[in-house]
């Protein structure tokens, strides 16, 4: 009798964890604010497993991006159609794609692999055509492609206010034009990465099972709270380094 209790107390312990899966298509950001590194830890707090499929490699700081290096087109179908073929995707989100033949592939991927392992996967696409910078890190010729073959496949489209006015043909500048889900500005915080952490959390909330509208309710109060709570460095040459905080 003891036994068979013993036997149940650990296979009771044993018992395996689950969690709602998410993936990110997205560029590596070496300074971790935006990014898959934001999407990752977004996913982390919201209580998703995050997967990734790195389209390019972006040296830079909070300030300046130095150096993007893209991955070949291969090794980012690559990377999708394995994780499509191995995990339950419950929601996925690209971010910066980088070039014109990252544009094509990962559009192909998502049709011929995501898409067809289950048709109903939200996605979420962030258009990061310019980082918080000012630094162009979309390829001139991967804009018209991603307009006229990746965005058409939108679950939802998280443009910030300068590329919304860039896709729309004209720029945006009243209230009633932003419309719905406002919230706080937080003022004096020079931080990267909110509208990739924008749109990993809707991402999350989307493989959590939650209705769009609420997802994005949940989102917007998730970015409000870690950049009010962000983090601050006093960097070797004496400028000052803001970070998103993503453990709020
Ligand atoms: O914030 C836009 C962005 C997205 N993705 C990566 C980036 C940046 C900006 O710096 O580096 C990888």
């Amino acid at each position: 009798m003891k036994l068979n209790v013993q036997r149940l107390t650990s296979s009771a312990q044993r018992r395996t964890r689950t969690a709602p899966i998410a993936l990110t298509i997205a560029g590596s950001d070496s300074s971790a604010g935006a990014g898959i590194q934001a999407d990752l830890k977004t996913f982390s707090a919201l209580g998703v497993y995050g997967l990734t499929a790195v389209t390019c490699v972006v040296a830079e700081t909070p300030g300046k991006v130095s150096r993007i290096e893209p991955l070949s087109g291969e090794i980012v179908r690559e990377q999708i159609a394995v994780l499509a073929r191995n995990f339950p995707i419950g929601a996925a989100k690209t971010g910066l794609l980088y070039s014109a033949e990252i544009v094509e592939t990962v559009t192909r991927a998502i049709i011929d692999v995501l898409r067809k392992i289950d048709n109903c996967i939200p996605l979420v696409i962030d258009p990061v055509t310019v980082a918080t910078s000012g630094d162009l890190v979309l390829c001139p010729d991967a804009i018209a492609l991603c307009e006229s073959q990746l965005f058409p496949l939108a679950t939802l489209l998280t443009p910030n206010l300068d590329e919304a006015g860039k896709l729309i043909g004209e720029s945006i500048h009243d209230l009633e034009a932003m419309a719905e889900f406002s919230a706080p500005f937080v003022h004096g915080v020079a931080t990267h990465g909110t509208g990739c952490t924008y749109s990993a959390a809707i991402t999350a909330g989307l493989a959590s099972g939650l209705s769009l509208e609420d997802a994005v309710g949940h989102a917007k109060k998730f970015v409000t709270r870690s950049i009010a709570q962000h983090f601050g460095w006093t960097s070797s040459s004496g400028s000052h380094l803001d970070a998103l905080n993503h453990s709020v």
